[in-house]
This record gives structure tokens, C-alpha cells and sequence, in this order.
């Protein structure tokens, strides 16, 4: 009998850190994870099995196949919007032939056990792609079915992903004898700029908030690369985690999409900096625009449409722009800093 599992992807991430301590306080299930790089040790301590490999490797994923009972899969590891940007190529790789890769494993194990495999994808308002400032002001909360046009190799990966967990949900070999879809049971949440009191982002283009909010703790200087009004929805870690359990427990009949918008917040800038100088007296917030990742911004919406992840499995986030800040990261963070 092959151990049951929760396999959880590029768990040395910001969700993964979140999602692994969340997991853990749930007592409910043995967690394995593959990551390229080993994790940090209060996390490392956390799992069952932690598996140091590439998502790109058919025979370790085989190998995987043989020794667990994967009946719920977490599919965090990607490469982010800026860092694609710079390898187009390799976020191919890894955002694109990564999942599949993921996703032939999850039909497999399902095939093997008789069980669908929940198949849970993170994806991005880099989805997106509004073609004009005016256009962004005008579109207000954008619903999950428009303005998906995106201008970055990140958005197109992950916008393609998300239609391929729906082909293999719903129509895989459509054509054979046998019916063969919906032994993946694919489910996407399509997150805004996620921001975290535990970790740092890195390769991001939303990074600039989470940025601010740790340089003012540390009390370093900060120049922003983004223009005071620049706004995107942003949420914070724990409401993310959150979302990504709640949609993962949620009855298979009640959801009536595959991709799911989730939004709590959405402060411009110069919004954000206001908040984190009230928080952080005397931290240095500056602006130093880069034109080329601001136009990647003001693609994305300002704000999105979540009505059916409120109506469908019962999304509510715990924190608005001034809780999270007085109730989540100013407290965590200052308490990380402080034990530096
Ligand atoms: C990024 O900036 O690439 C991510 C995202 C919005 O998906 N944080």
C-alpha cells in the first residue's frame, strides 16, 4: 500500500513557506516536496519527505509515482514575471513543460489509485493584458473571461496553463474509447501580488510593495520602480494560503469555473508607501520609475471581478490594506527583524 500524500511543488517559495505551515497545523496529511533547491530548515522540519529535484524530471516524478498515493497536488514552483522576462526560454520550461509534466503525473496517479487528483495551480493577474491606461482605469474589476491578452512570456504561461488543467479536467482524450477526463480534477486560483511578512519575493513585477514594506523594517532606503499611481490588487500571504485550501476542500458540484479570481486589496503606490511610513517611522521611500517593468503594471487590471470564488466556495479574505498592515506584517515583520 503506497503512502497517501500531499505533494506540494517549488515549496521553498513564498506560498509554499505559508502553505507548509498551514498544512502542518491542519495535522491532517503527510506532506512530500519537490523543490530545486533544499528547504530552509524550520520548514525542511515541517515535512514528511523533501525530494531536492527539478519538476523536469520525468524519471523522479516516476519514481515519485511508485512509492506515494498523490491524491492532492499543490503546483507552486514557476518563474515569476521579471525573471521571465529575462529567460523567456527557461519560464517556458519551467512554467509550461513543468506543469504538464505535473499534470500527466496527477491523470497517472489517478489512473493507478481510482481517485481523482486535486490538481491546485496558482495562477497571476499577469494573465491579463490591458492594452491602455485609459483602458485599465475604464475595465474597473475585470472578470476572469476578459481582457486575458497578455504581454508577458509569465502571463502567456500561465494563462496557457490554466487552459491546459481545464482540457485535462474536462476533455482529455476526448476522442478514445474510454472516457478519460476528470481523473484530474484541475482548480486555479489566480492570484494578485501576494505579499508576505515571512519571506522576500524575488523575479516579480508586484514585488515593489512587499520591497518597501521589508527595506522600511530592516530600516534600509528604498527606491521604488514603479510611478506613485501605479496600482495593481494585492493580498496579503495568509489570505492567499487561505484561498488555495478553501478551493482545494471545496465540493467538486459547487465550482462552476476551473480558474477562479480572488481579490482583497488594491492601494496605488503611493498608497502603500503611506501606510508603511506611518508604520515604520523615518523609512526612506523613493521613487525611481523603470519605464520597462511600470509598462508591464499597467497592463495588469487595478482591480478584479472574484464574485464567483464568493459565490462558488465561499472566498472571503481575512484582511483589508489596513489590517493586513496593523494585524499581519507589521507585527510579524518587526518581530522578524528584531531576531536578526
Ligand atoms: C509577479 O509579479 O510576477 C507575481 C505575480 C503577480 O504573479 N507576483
Amino acid at each position: 500500500m503506497r503512502k497517501p500524500v500531499v505533494l506540494i511543488t517549488g515549496a521553498g517559495g513564498e506560498i509554499g513557506h505559508g502553505l507548509i505551515e498551514r498544512l502542518t497545523r491542519q495535522h491532517r496529511r503527510s506532506i512530500v516536496t519537490l523543490d530545486l533547491a533544499r528547504l530552509a530548515p524550520p520548514i525542511a522540519s515541517l515535512v514528511d519527505r523533501e525530494i531536492t529535484g527539478s519538476i523536469l524530471d520525468r524519471q523522479l516524478l516516476e519514481r515519485l509515482l511508485a512509492e506515494y498515493r498523490v491524491e492532492l497536488v499543490f503546483h507552486l514552483a514557476a518563474l515569476l514575471s521579471t525573471r521571465s522576462e529575462f529567460t523567456p526560454l527557461a519560464a517556458h520550461q519551467v512554467n509550461v513543460e513543468g506543469t504538464l509534466n505535473l499534470l500527466e503525473f496527477a491523470q497517472h496517479e489517478a489512473e493507478s489509485h481510482g481517485k481523482p487528483v486535486i490538481f491546485m495551480y496558482p495562477s497571476s493577474i499577469a494573465v491579463y493584458g490591458l492594452p491602455t491606461l485609459q483602458q485599465k482605469d475604464a475595465a474597473g474589476k475585470v472578470r476572469e473571461d476578459d481582457w486575458t491578452h497578455p504581454t508577458t512570456m509569465y502571463g502567456c504561461n500561465k494563462l496557457y496553463c490554466e487552459q491546459l488543467g481545464h482540457y485535462y479536467s474536462r476533455h482529455y482524450k476526448q476522442l478514445a474509447a474510454e472516457p478519460a477526463s476528470g481523473r484530474v480534477d484541475f482548480r486555479c486560483v489566480r492570484f494578485p501580488g501576494l505579499i508576505s511578512a515571512q519571506t522576500m519575493p524575488s523575479g516579480g513585477t508586484s514585488d515593489y510593495a512587499p520591497e518597501m514594506i521589508h527595506a522600511a523594517a530592516a530600516g534600509e532606503a528604498y527606491e521604488a520602480f514603479v510611478r506613485p499611481d501605479a496600482r495593481i490588487p494585492f493580498m496579503a500571504m495568509p489570505d492567499g494560503v487561505e484561498a488555495l485550501l478553501q478551493l482545494s476542500e471545496a465540493p467538486r458540484e459547487s465550482l462552476t469555473r476551473t480558474a477562479y479570481n480572488v481579490a482583497a486589496f488594491n492601494p496605488s503606490a503611493e498608497e502603500v508607501r503611506q501606510v508603511v511610513t506611518r508604520a515604520f517611522t523615518g523609512a526612506e521611500i523613493t521613487w525611481q520609475v523603470d519605464a520597462k517593468r511600470q509598462g508591464i503594471i499597467d497592463t495588469w487590471p487595478a482591480d478584479v471581478d472574484d464574485s464567483a470564488a464568493r459565490r462558488d466556495w465561499g472566498f472571503a479574505p481575512r484582511y483589508d490594506l489596513e489590517s493586513a498592515f496593523a494585524d499581519y506584517l507589521i507585527p510579524t515583520i518587526r518581530e522578524r527583524y528584531a531576531a536578526d
